[in-house]
């Protein structure tokens, strides 16, 4: 992997009014849903399958392989069956999905009816994350011309509705079932899987729930094919992503590029880390996901090679901190967020996440104790692995990973009484 490719999600969001449906349609929108309305439902979901499109919500199941876990459709007996996009980006660091929805509503739509039609659903949602009131309006907006312009409706080729449901701001609401759950009007807790959505999802009904990068990603595949789309990333992480750059970069932002670019190639791209200083510590995909270092500089950014440095791809929200960031400071906001978002269905993630909180806010006080570390570390091992959905798993990556590779960071703060960066160094991470 050596440099990006021409941005395709991507590619008209600097142009003038980007976001209407006309600017769509003159960029060649809607032409590949004209191309899917010539293919059977069937044909589309293989196109998908042999495309080899995961995931782009943080877990990168194969897509068309979730489509094919829906129920056989009974032509003669049909029954409601649902897709719900899953538009509630709220993991620290992730900034993909809400430029998109806001720079090229209507890539989202026109995949929206595509996936729709392949699954024969004729209801679809967007549940969009409540805070972002501005992403909302402009959905709405490109829904009701895309209404207009024959794509959506009943009496459209594909026959489906779409509406935007917005949420009210807990970021366990990004959880598929919890998600469900919020969609159906009552509070947002997940729920046992199996049986999964797929088989019982919105109102017990079969339900696809797709992240809307995945989504937004069907139209390209269907307009310029599945092997195109397969041909570019790694064997087994195919295509291109957006790779959302923040914290200590010179220029921080949304890269396009396809699975496998390295975070090296990537701050090149973003002009580096900030004049002046070193890579420390950086997130592959989130908060939830363990950190890495300048050591890792150079592994490809798919989910195999990730994985195999010890931690995991995620939603590709790359935060980079430089050496003027306290490890334990970062790692306690982080445990501030996940104690706060923390449903409370489970006991050890919502007493877990509140006693990380307790014991890494007096090491960075200054009134921690030797036998601090230990008690962390065991605290993870009792929420990793027996909490109830993802969150509680997530909630303890930043805290083993850093003492994996910042343990003496971890004692410095013991053997300083407290934080040992300076009151200045610090704030440039405040
Ligand atoms: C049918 C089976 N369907 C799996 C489906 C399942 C889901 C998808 C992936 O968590 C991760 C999490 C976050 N029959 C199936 C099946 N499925 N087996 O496949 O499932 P799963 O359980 O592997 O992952 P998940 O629950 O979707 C997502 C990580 O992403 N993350 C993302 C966070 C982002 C947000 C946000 O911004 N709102 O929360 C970051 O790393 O930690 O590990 O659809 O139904 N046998
Ligand atoms: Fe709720 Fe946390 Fe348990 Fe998930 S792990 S169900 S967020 S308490």
């Amino acid at each position: 992997m050596s440099s990006p490719i021409t941005p395709v999600l991507t590619a008209n969001w600097g142009t003038d009014r980007s976001w209407t449906l006309d600017a769509y349609t003159r960029q060649g929108g809607y032409q590949a849903l004209a191309k899917a309305l010539t293919k059977s439902p069937d044909e589309v979901v293989a196109a998908v399958k042999d495309s080899g499109l995961r995931g782009r919500g943080g877990a990168g199941f194969p897509t068309g392989m979730k489509w094919g876990f829906l129920p056989p459709y009974d032509e003669a007996n049909p029954t409601p069956r649902y897709l719900v996009v899953n538009a509630d980006e709220s993991e620290p660091g992730t900034c993909k999905d809400i430029p998109l929805m806001m720079a090229s509503p209507h890539t989202l739509v026109e995949g929206v009816i595509i996936s729709s039609y392949a699954i024969r659903a004729k209801q679809a949602f967007i549940y969009v994350r409540g805070e972002v009131l501005h992403v909302i309006r402009r959905l709405r907006a490109a829904v009701a011309e895309a209404y207009a312009a024959g794509h959506l409706g009943p009496d459209s080729p594909a026959g489906v509705d779409l509406i935007v449901h917005a949420g009210a701001g807990a970021y366990i609401c990004g959880e598929e079932t919890a998600l469900l759950d919020s969609l159906e009007g009552r509070r947002g807790q997940p729920r046992l899987r199996p049986p999964f959505p797929a088989v019982a999802g919105l109102y017990a009904r079969p339900t696809v729930i797709n992240n809307v990068e995945s989504i937004a990603s069907v139209p390209a595949i269907i307009g310029k094919g599945a092997d195109w789309f397969a041909s570019l990333g790694t064997e087994k992480s195919k295509g291109f992503v957006i790779y959302s750059l923040s914290g200590h970069v010179t220029r921080p932002g949304q890269y396009e590029a396809p699975l496998g670019i390295t975070l090296r190639e990537l701050l090149d791209l973003a002009g580096g880390v900030r004049h002046g200083h070193q890579l420390k510590f950086w997130t592959p995909g989130g908060s939830s996901t363990p950190i890495l270092t300048d050591q890792h500089l150079d592994v490809p950014l798919d989910y195999e090679a990730v994985g195999a440095a010890g931690s995991m791809l995620g939603t590709r929200a790359l935060q980079v901190f430089d050496e003027t960031t306290c490890v334990v400071r970062a790692v306690l906001r982080w445990s501030e967020f996940y104690k706060h978002e923390s449903c409370g269905k489970c006991t050890p993630c919502r007493e877990g996440t509140w006693w990380l909180v307790q014991v890494l806010t007096r090491l960075e006080n200054g009134q921690g104790n030797a036998a601090d570390l230990d008690q962390l570390l065991d605290q993870c091992e009792n929420i990793a692995g027996r909490s109830f959905c993802a969150l509680g798993d997530g909630a303890t990556s930043p805290v083993v990973s850093s003492i994996q590779h910042f343990r003496d960071e971890y004692l410095a703060h013991l053997e300083h009484g407290g934080c040992p960066f300076d009151a200045a160094a610090s704030t440039a991470w405040a």
